[in-house]
């Protein structure tokens, strides 16, 4: 099943809720004070049966300049536009105005009907069909249809009907992806017997019943307990449907109209946007740098204030780069289309696209500012990505993923193009850098263990943890799983070592003074001659008058295989230590520390510090007198 939504336009008391109840049978002005006035206040909503198969559902709009806010709550989703004149008034200021915002959100598609053709006399009508064709030329509604009709006496309401389903047998733009799923609200209510529901054009993806989701901005998670489309309660609902979810978890007073139902990684939270903004050429309205104006997203509305990036005006018909800072965080997605108003007249001047949904805060004027522009604006996705990896700390893959509205697949692709380049290095923990910034963090390591050889030349390399301190600090982060995928990067990379509990230079060695090998070369001939009779390390310390010496001296003939560490307090010279611990190992039953003492030929006093090194060693066990060897 395909599809598709309309959206009508055009002013106020043009004829557009009486078309849409002749082609639906749906009276779309539900309120009280609509059938009162005769106008539309909110949006309705209906759906155009069709042995076609096809799902149309219609946005009907109010024409009224007064509810242009609600209007553009809900036309941003549309396929096309049913742009409605009456062959009575024709172009007005809300036709103008509706065909600036249409243009502005990028629709490209649409049918014209000229309505109320009962009013007119013949050659009236001809004249209005004349003005219509010219106000659309070179516009997206060129060359588009002009149906005249008149619901009054059904009139063309036939002709109107089959060349909407025409327009119904199109692409599909809209991005199936499940894990897209967005839904701009433009309605919450609650209903007596199921809690909370919302309403919307599902623009992207899809969701089903069971789902957990969240409503955004506040990332409030709720439950998807059932889904209406067009009526009907269905399991799922997919991308270009009219939608109405029941939620639980989530009270009606949580969510606004503006919020967007979502998956995580569908929309990024945003308090600036980078944008591509153009001023209607109908307005005589200048936006000035720093304007505060209105911003019309989905379905939300938040002020925001304009930073024009090149200039100081932007006026009628131009197209500048400026980025829009929120009074209030709204959930959007790179593309995205929007529209702004003045503040004060709240008047529509212009509109635009989403460059990038979370910016970092830019400085007017300068070039390298600008260049940046132009590679979000037109860039290629490789582009994209280096130019994000660049700027920003740090990012995993996911999250620009998601920024830069792109599936996890496509943003692996692109990776593995820029990695392949090597203008990008993807960490194991899925963080993405730019090559630059990589050499940078390489350099940063590589300093600090060159600079911890330098004042420890004779530790074998940088206790792990304090080089993992000392990059956070070096970095400013204080996230340690970054910190160690980047170390392990380049351990794999090769030009840093693992040395068990330290990481050094790759090649770098304890390189000792004359006296210092002087003095390994006496402590290593004073276990050799003490053999089993040890040495305890207090008198190898009193040697020399730097403890650190000595300590290095000993890791290193201990890593060398000379000597080993019974316990804290002692070392032994290693043939000696095999030697004793064949003597417990030649036990074949259980033993005492005195008949171990007699087999070795030592005195109680060494084998009262063997035994417990090979208990815990595991060589043997002790069950509290006797011990057995582990065979
Ligand atoms: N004679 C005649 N009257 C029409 C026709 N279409 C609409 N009307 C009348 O025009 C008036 C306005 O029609 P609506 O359909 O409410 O106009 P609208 O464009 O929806 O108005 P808003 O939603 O307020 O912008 C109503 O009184 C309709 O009965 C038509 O084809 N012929
Ligand atoms: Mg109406």
């Amino acid at each position: 099943m395909k599809n598709i939504i309309i959206g009508t336009a055009g002013h106020v008391d043009h004829g557009k809720t009486t078309l849409i109840k002749a082609l639906s049978g749906i009276d779309t002005d539900r309120l009280a004070e609509e059938k009162k006035r005769g106008i539309t206040i909110e949006l309705g909503f209906a759906h155009i049966p069709n042995d076609a198969g096809y799902n149309i559902g219609v946005v009907d709009v109010p024409g009224h300049e007064k509810f242009i806010k609600h209007m553009l709550a809900g036309i941003g989703g549309i396929d096309f536009v049913l742009f409605v004149v009456a062959a009575d008034e024709g172009i007005m200021p809300q036709t103008r105005e509706h065909f600036e915002i249409l243009n502005s959100l990028g629709i490209d598609d649409g049918i014209i009907a000229v309505t109320k053709c009962d009013m007119v006399e013949e050659e009236w009508l001809e004249m209005m069909l004349e003005e219509v064709d010219e106000y659309f030329k070179g516009s997206f509604l060129e060359g588009k249809p002009v149906i005249p009709v008149s619901a009054a006496t059904g009139e063309g309401i036939e002709r109107l009907h089959s060349e909407i389903i025409a327009k119904c047998d199109r692409d599909n733009k809209r991005r199936e992806e499940k894990e897209l799923f967005r839904l701009p609200v433009d309605r919450v209510f609650t209903m007596q017997g199921f809690g909370t529901v919302v309403t919307g054009t599902l623009m992207d993806g899809s969701v089903k019943v069971g789902d957990d989701i969240f409503i955004y901005p506040e990332a409030a998670k709720a439950k998807v307990r059932g889904i209406q489309t067009y009526g009907r309660d269905t399991d799922t609902a997919s991308a270009g449907q009219r939608t109405a979810i029941n939620l639980s978890g989530v009270s009606k007073d949580d969510i606004d109209r503006g919020d967007i139902a979502a998956y995580p990684g569908a929309v990024t939270v945003t308090s600036m946007i980078d944008t591509e903004l153009t001023i209607f050429s109908s307005t005589d309205r200048v936006i000035l740098n720093n304007s505060r104006v209105h911003l019309y997203c989905g379905s939300d509305e938040v002020l925001c204030k304009v930073i024009l990036l090149d200039r100081d005006a932007l006026s009628a018909g131009e197209t500048a780069y400026a980025q829009l800072r929120l009074e209030e965080p709204a959930a959007v997605r790179r593309g995205d289309r929007f529209i702004i108003r003045f503040y004060s007249p709240v008047i529509t001047v212009g509109g635009g696209r989403i460059i990038d949904a979370l910016p970092v805060k830019h400085k007017r004027n300068k070039p390298e500012v600008l260049a940046g522009m132009d590679v979000l604006s037109h860039g290629t996705v490789s582009e994209i990505i280096y130019a994000k990896a660049s700027e920003r700390r740090f990012v995993r893959q996911g999250e620009l993923a998601s920024e830069l509205g792109l599936l996890g697949h496509e943003m692996a692709a692109a990776a593995e193009k820029g990695i392949a380049e090597g203008s990008l290095v993807v960490l194991p923990d899925d963080t993405i850098v730019s090559d630059s910034k990589y050499l940078r963090l390489r350099a940063d390591t590589e300093n600090i263990i060159n600079d911890y050889h330098g004042s420890n030349p004779l530790a074998d390399g940088i206790p792990r943890q304090e080089l993992i301190s000392r990059l956070r600090e070096r970095w400013f982060t204080s996230d340690d799983k970054l910190v160690q995928s980047v170390i392990k990067y380049m351990l794999a990379q090769g030009f840093i070592e693992d040395r068990g509990k330290s990481i050094a230079i790759s090649g770098f060695s304890i390189e000792y003074t004359e006296e210092q090998k002087n003095l390994k070369a006496e402590i290593e001939a004073m276990y050799a001659k003490a053999g089993i009779e040890m040495i305890k390390n207090d008198e190898v310390f009193a040697l020399y008058k730097d403890g650190r010496i000595i300590r290095a001296i000993l890791e290193d003939l201990e890593s060398e295989g000379v000597i080993y560490k019974v316990n804290p307090s002692y070392y032994i010279e290693k043939g000696s230590w095999d030697k004793a611990v064949l003597a417990a190992m030649s036990f074949d039953d259980e033993f005492t520390l005195a008949e171990y003492r007699d087999r070795l030929g030592t005195s109680r006093k060494y084998a009262a510090e063997f035994l417990p090194a090979m208990d815990k060693a595991g060589i043997t066990v002790f069950n509290g007198e006797t011990r057995k060897a582990v065979k």
